[in-house]
C-alpha cells in the first residue's frame, strides 16, 4: 500500500485516573477484543499491538490530591509512560495509535508526538475543551485539563508534572465539536487566541468547510505533521452513548468519520488517539455501538474509504 508509514503501533492507556467514573480503563480492552488490530491489518498496515499501559501499584491511598487535582501521581505516571512509548514509535517511523482510557492521557500522547515532530499541530475533537488550569478547574478531574499543561498555562507549579514540557503553541491547536466549555475555559480560549469550531460552526458551515478551515488555521501550507486526538464524547450521545461525560447536540456518525477521513487524506497524520470509551456506562447494546464506532473512527483515520 502507498502509505507514508507502513507500521501502526497500537497500544492502550488502560487508565481512568483523570476522571471519577470507573470503567473507562476497560475501553481499550473492548476495542482490541472487537478486532481492531486485524481490521487495521486488513487495511494494509503492518500492526503491532504492544499492550495495555497501567500502573496498578499507585493506589488511591498513596495518591492523595495535590491541591485540587485528583489522582495526580497516577495520571502523571501513566501519561509519562505513554509519552515515552508514543515518542519511540514516532522515532521508528511508525504511526502511534493510542486507545484510551480517559483524555488526561493526551498529555502523554501529544508530548510523545511533539518530542519527535516539534512542528506538529494538534486537532482536538471533543465536546469539551479540556483546557482548565489548576486555577480554573471546577472538578479537579485532570481529563478536563491536559491542554493547559501542554500549553504551559498553569500558574501554580505542580512538580509532579514538571516532565510535561510546554511543547505546543496556541496557533498549532484547533478544536472541533465543542459544546460544553466552562466559563474559565472560554476566557483562556479568548486570551490565547485559540481557534475553535463549536457545534454552532459545524451547523453553519458544514463539516467539510470546518475541517478545511481548521487545517488552514493550524496547517496553512499543509506541511506540518498532524496529531489527531478524538474524544468519543464529541459524537452525539445517540451515536456514542458509553462515555463518562456525554453532551447532547454532538457530531453525527458521518461527521465524526468525515473528520478522520479528511485528515487521512492530507497524508500528514502522525499520531491518532481514540479516548473516553467507557464500557461500564450504558447497556450492552449501547456499549457495542460505542466500541464499534471507536474502531471505525480508527479505521477511517488509517485510510478506510467508502468506495
Ligand atoms: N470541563 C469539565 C471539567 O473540567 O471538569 C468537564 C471535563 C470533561 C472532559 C471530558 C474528557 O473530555
Ligand atoms: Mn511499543
Ligand atoms: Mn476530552
Ligand atoms: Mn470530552
Amino acid at each position: 500500500i502507498s502509505e507514508p508509514k507502513t507500521a501502526a503501533a497500537v497500544h492502550s492507556g488502560k487508565h481512568d485516573g483523570g476522571q471519577p467514573k470507573p470503567g473507562v480503563d476497560q475501553g481499550p480492552i473492548h476495542l482490541i477484543n472487537a478486532g481492531l488490530v486485524d481490521q487495521l491489518k486488513e487495511l494494509g498496515w503492518n500492526v503491532q499491538f504492544d499492550g495495555h499501559h497501567q500502573f496498578e501499584e499507585v493506589s488511591a491511598e498513596s495518591d492523595p490530591p495535590i491541591g485540587v487535582l485528583k489522582n495526580p501521581r497516577l495520571v502523571s505516571r501513566v501519561s509519562r509512560s505513554v509519552a515515552d512509548v508514543v515518542g519511540s514509535h514516532a522515532r521508528r517511523g511508525e504511526l502511534p495509535v493510542t486507545i484510551g482510557g480517559d483524555h488526561s492521557l493526551a498529555m502523554g500522547t501529544i508530548s510523545g508526538t511533539l518530542s519527535h515532530h516539534p512542528d506538529a499541530c494538534v486537532i482536538w475533537i471533543d465536546a469539551h475543551a479540556d483546557i482548565n488550569t489548576v486555577e480554573t478547574t471546577p472538578s479537579g478531574n485532570i481529563h478536563g485539563m491536559p491542554m493547559s499543561f501542554l500549553l504551559g498555562l498553569n500558574k501554580t507549579r505542580i512538580s509532579e508534572y514538571d516532565w510535561v514540557k510546554q511543547v505546543l503553541t496556541p496557533d498549532r491547536l484547533v478544536y472541533i465539536g465543542l459544546r460544553d466549555v466552562d466559563a474559565g475555559e472560554k476566557t483562556i480560549l479568548r486570551e490565547q487566541g485559540i481557534k475553535a469550531f463549536s457545534m454552532h460552526e459545524v451547523d453553519r458551515y458544514g463539516i467539510g468547510r470546518v475541517v478545511e478551515m481548521a487545517l488552514d488555521h493550524v496547517n496553512p501550507r499543509r506541511d506540518r505533521p498532524i496529531h489527531l486526538t478524538f474524544d468519543v464524547d464529541a459524537l452525539d450521545p445517540s451515536v456514542a452513548p458509553s462515555t463518562g461525560t456525554p453532551v447532547r447536540g454532538g457530531l453525527t456518525f458521518r461527521e465524526g468519520h468525515y473528520i478522520c477521513e479528511a485528515i487521512h487524506e492530507t497524508g500528514l497524520l502522525a499520531a491518532f488517539d481514540i479516548m473516553e470509551v467507557n464500557p461500564s456506562l450504558a447497556d450492552a447494546e449501547a456499549v457495542k455501538a460505542t466500541v464499534a464506532v471507536g474502531c471505525s473512527l480508527v479505521r477511517s483515520a488509517l485510510g478506510e474509504t467508502l468506495l
